[in-house]
């Protein structure tokens, strides 16, 4: 038993930034939608500066691998005080996923998702076990959770080889999930930003959607441009994946799907419906996600979706 009270043996505040910030940074760097997006919001004023925008949650995708996958990446962040949550389940994408909740509010809420590895056809499996034999143990194990730049440089550093064009086309045909993860591995899959909390005509789903269409910025329409939890009280949407140079395994270089942006609106719940505005926080909002959303979300990196924006 280690006499070690909890909040001591949890990482701190300040590594977690550091960890947080650093994905931010390679992200906005990799989808220039996310400045984009910002500097419109400013423009048409519905902000002062990017700082104020509210980062509902960030995700991930894993490979569902016994020494990788969810239980591997989640250490992380568990590490960071975050918290699991609900269980996702997406038969025909062969998903599953979990959400996990943050140590304070101002941090954003995590979405992590893996793939069936041993669901998939024999063929499409053993192309991703050529790549992550090579990864004998957990890597998470053997990092120093508290060393902030490590973990930094462990998530934005190469878990196997580089892929070959040829491999990525046979995954893409069977899944196109897993042809994103073999290539794009921990880089940030979308940041979310809440609009909720945006001033009148830009705090609802409808409204923010209007404006980034006029702006020129191409939606997820798979489901509908916006997807609606059963009980009404959470609406997402997302832009259209861009397409990014990749450097494939011989220095063959091709066009993929990169990262994209999420919207997120959450109502208040019934409860505190009558709350008056500066009263309000997260605590009284809608929380988490819905499977039924989450499915058409994935297929903004999917080509049914990205060649709307080539
Ligand atoms: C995640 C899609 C699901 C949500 O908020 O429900 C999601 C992904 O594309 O990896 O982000
Ligand atoms: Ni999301």
């Amino acid at each position: 038993m280690s006499a070690v009270p909890q909040d001591k043996a949890r990482g701190s505040r300040e590594g977690l930034e550091f960890i947080l910030g650093g994905l931010m940074r390679r992200y906005q760097e990799r989808v220039p939608d996310v400045q984009a997006i910002m500097d419109a919001m400013v423009k048409q004023g519905i902000i002062g500066s990017e700082t104020e925008i509210e980062n509902d949650h960030i995700a991930f995708r894993t490979m569902g691998v016994p020494q990788l996958g969810i239980q591997s990446l989640e250490k992380i962040f568990l590490h960071f005080g975050y918290e699991r949550r609900d269980h996702y389940f997406f038969p025909e994408k062969k998903l599953d996923a979990y959400w996990y909740a943050p140590p304070a509010p101002q941090y954003p809420r995590i979405f992590i998702s893996e793939l069936r590895v041993r669901d998939l056809s024999p063929e499409a499996a053993e192309i991703i076990y050529s790549y992550t034999d090579t990864v004998s143990t957990d890597p998470v194990t053997e990092l120093h959770l508290d060393d902030a730049k490590e973990v930094d440089w462990f998530l934005h550093s190469s878990l196997w080889k580089l892929p070959t064009w040829d491999d990525y086309q046979r995954l893409a045909r069977e899944s196109e999930y897993a042809a994103w993860v073999i290539y794009n591995r921990y880089y940030l899959n979308h940041f979310t930003i809440s609009v909720h909390n945006l001033p009148e005509g830009y705090n609802t789903i409808e409204g923010f959607n209007a404006f980034l269409e006029t702006n020129g910025f191409v939606l997820n329409d798979a489901g509908g441009k916006i997807k609606t939890s059963p009980d009404g009280k959470l609406s997402q949407s997302s832009t259209v994946a861009r397409m990014v140079k990749a450097t494939f395994a011989g220095g063959e270089e091709q066009m993929i799907a990169g990262s994209y942006v999420e919207f997120a609106e959450r109502k208040l719940l019934d409860a505190f419906s009558t709350l008056a505005k500066a009263e309000i926080r997260r605590e009284h909002r809608r929380e988490g996600f819905e499977a039924g959303n989450a499915d058409k979300i994935f297929e903004s990196t999917y080509s049914s979706q990205t060649n709307k924006s080539e």
